[in-house]
């Protein structure tokens, strides 16, 4: 600058095309810049375009059949990789479909962002019937961890930061952005627009414990007789697997793996008292939780699954709680010992004080649990080995166990009742964040688009095992894992519905409302869309068709055909239901 400005030049200048962005390429650029390389979305008005420039861009646009679907994907995505699994939809209906699974992301602790596109504001504001007419924000605020909006192209890039702080760090969450229409077609200065971008630095800052509740934590796990360490899925999150295991290790405390942390060490481990649970929770004198809440899975830290006298008494146990939020500790117990801060940090800071000279615990305890312990997997086997026609889930699920063992690098995906339940305690898993389920709530409907998130965030081969009631939730998604040509291998364990397929409606008009079509034939769906069906009516069936799959990494649907009346009410939770006193 300072030069003589000649008037013929200036207008010269002025007459070139100002180079201009617009909100599409903003989006874009703004999530490339920090490091998002995978949509998971439904396109529509007005996103189309965006998906469309999104895959140009070079990330990866993985298009599915339902939101829900593409929710839940992005969910665990967040949970595998520790970024925000981003969820992308259109306006009111695809945004609600959306917010189930937000709300899942939020309730489970997985950083995810819901990104949806929306009508225009004035209208919507005041209520004059436009195309989608919704309020997503104030819909979104209720079920997120935050939620925001952007207006104007200048500020998507502190729209995306907010959105991926708000997401990873603290307690990862579901974040809703919402974006409207308008937004996308603004143009703008594209110096202007890049200046406005933000590299968001240190999205999920260590937080470390403070020394003094470290100490603490240390001396209350010295003077149990009685120790016993619970691995959550925060721990899994984490992924601090050497230093726990460490931790587990080098102190010798028996432990148990919350659903989604077992792997975390193999559950095949000696340390590992999963097969003494109801011995050891109300035995134990100090509990040590990891990234685990004292929630409903863990009866809420008390009643008789504790030693309480019933169910609202507390047993006799002391608890430590490393977690990374502060307001975890005495929601439903007294916790004597919080631990606060990220499970890496903390881990380390318990680890540096146990040292080498930790004194084990006494024998009397460790082979207590052992003995109980090798009871029960020896009756556990002895059930594994019978082969009763038509198969059960023992029978059946003795078979995927032996495939998950050949394999421990593939992912497992369940959900169901039973088809949940007896998966998660004869299936055993030897690497960390192998398992995803239906999490915190118990909810059916992850299936499918765990699956697709699963083999496309891992590149590993999955394989899903689902209760037929269970698999209808998401089963369109079949067309979706075809379609990217994705190694997943689903088993449908076929009980002909919702627990078994026995009820009947007592005055004998419709089908009772917990069973389906008898004898379906899942695997023909599949074959619709060019996947190998196979319906497996014996072990050896089953297994012909689960090792196949794995070597040749083709979609794949098993119709596992299982005995009607194998199932019980609600699977393991059959104490939560409450069922009619009133007889008839
Ligand atoms: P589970 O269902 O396996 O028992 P929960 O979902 O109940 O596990 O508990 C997970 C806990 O882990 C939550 O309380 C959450 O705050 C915590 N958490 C998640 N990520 C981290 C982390 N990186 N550091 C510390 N705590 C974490
Ligand atoms: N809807 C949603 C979203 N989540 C739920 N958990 C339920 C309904 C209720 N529910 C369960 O808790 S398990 C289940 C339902 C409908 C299905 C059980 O049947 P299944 O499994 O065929 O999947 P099993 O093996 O027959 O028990
Ligand atoms: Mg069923």
């Amino acid at each position: 600058m300072g030069t003589v400005t000649e008037p013929a030049v200036t207008a010269l200048a002025n007459a070139q095309p100002q180079e201009t962005t617009d909100g599409f390429h903003l989006v874009i650029d703004a999530l490339k810049l920090n490091g998002i390389d995978t949509i998971f979305g439904l396109p529509g008005i007005p996103i189309t375009d965006l998906t469309r420039m999104l895959q140009a861009a070079g990330l990866r646009m993985i298009s599915f059949r339902h939101e829900q679907s593409a929710g839940y994907a992005a969910s665990i995505a967040g949970y595998l990789t520790q970024k925000p699994g981003i969820c992308l939809t259109v306006s009111a209906p695809g945004f609600l479909n959306g917010l189930t699974a937000l709300a899942h992301a939020t309730t489970n602790c997985f950083p995810m962002i819901l990104i949806s596109g929306s009508s225009e504001r004035e209208v919507v504001d005041l209520q004059q019937g436009d195309y989608e007419e919704m309020d997503q924000l104030a819909v979104a605020k209720t079920m997120a961890k935050a939620a925001f909006r952007v207006l104007h192209a200048e500020d998507i890039g502190v729209g995306i930061a907010r959105a991926i702080r708000a997401a990873v760090s603290g307690r990862p969450g579901g974040v809703y952005l919402d974006l409207p229409a308008k937004l996308f077609a603004q143009s703008i200065d594209a110096a202007t627009g890049k200046a406005s971008l933000i590299k968001v630095v240190d999205p999920a800052p260590r937080q470390i414990p403070a020394p003094d509740a470290v100490a603490r934590a240390l001396d209350l796990l010295k003077g149990a007789k009685k120790p016993l360490i619970v691995l959550g899925k925060g721990a899994a999150y984490a992924q601090a697997d050497a230093d726990i295991a460490s931790l587990v290790e080098k102190t010798g405390i028996p432990y148990l793996s919350m659903s989604m942390a077992k792997g975390l060490l193999p559950d095949t481990h000696e340390q590992s008292a999963s097969a003494a649970r109801s011995y050891v929770l109300p035995e134990a004198d100090v509990v040590l939780l990891i990234g685990a809440r004292l929630n409903w899975l863990l009866s809420h830290g008390k009643g008789k699954t504790w030693g309480g006298k019933d169910h609202k008494a507390w047993g006799g146990q002391k608890f430590i709680q490393v977690d990374i939020s502060p307001q975890e500790a005495d929601s439903n117990v007294r916790i004597d010992a919080p631990v606060i801060g990220d499970i890496g940090s903390c881990v380390a800071a318990l680890l540096a004080g146990v040292g080498s000279g930790w004194q084990k615990p006494p024998a009397e305890w460790t082979s207590a649990i052992a003995e109980r312990k090798n009871k029960n997997i020896a009756k556990m086997a002895e059930t594994l080995a019978k082969d009763p026609s038509p198969m059960n889930f023992h029978s059946a699920l003795n078979v995927v166990r032996d495939i998950v063992r050949a394999n421990p690098e593939a992912m497992l995906v369940n959900e169901g009742a039973n088809a949940l339940d007896f998966t998660r305690s004869i299936v055993d898993m030897y690497k960390p964040r192998k398992r995803i389920d239906v999490g915190t709530w118990g909810i059916m409907g992850i299936g499918m688009g765990y699956c697709v998130a699963a083999a496309v965030v891992t590149g590993q081969q999955v394989i899903a095992v689902e209760g037929d009631s269970a698999f209808g939730f998401s089963g369109m998604e079949v067309e979706t894992i075809c379609r990217y040509n994705l190694p997943v291998c689903i088993v449908i364990m076929n009980n002909n519905g919702v627990y078994r397929g026995t009820d009947v409606d007592p005055t004998g008009r419709d089908p009772a409302p917990t069973v389906f079509v008898k004898n379906a034939r899942y695997d023909k769906i599949i074959e619709a869309f060019g996947g190998v069906g196979v319906n497996a009516t014996t072990p050896a069936e089953l297994r012909r068709a689960m090792e196949e799959a794995v070597k040749s990494r083709k979609p794949t649907l098993i119709n596992a055909v299982i005995d009607e009346t194998a199932g019980t009410e609600s699977g393991r939770i059959t104490s939560l239901n409450p069922s009619a006193k009133k007889k008839a």
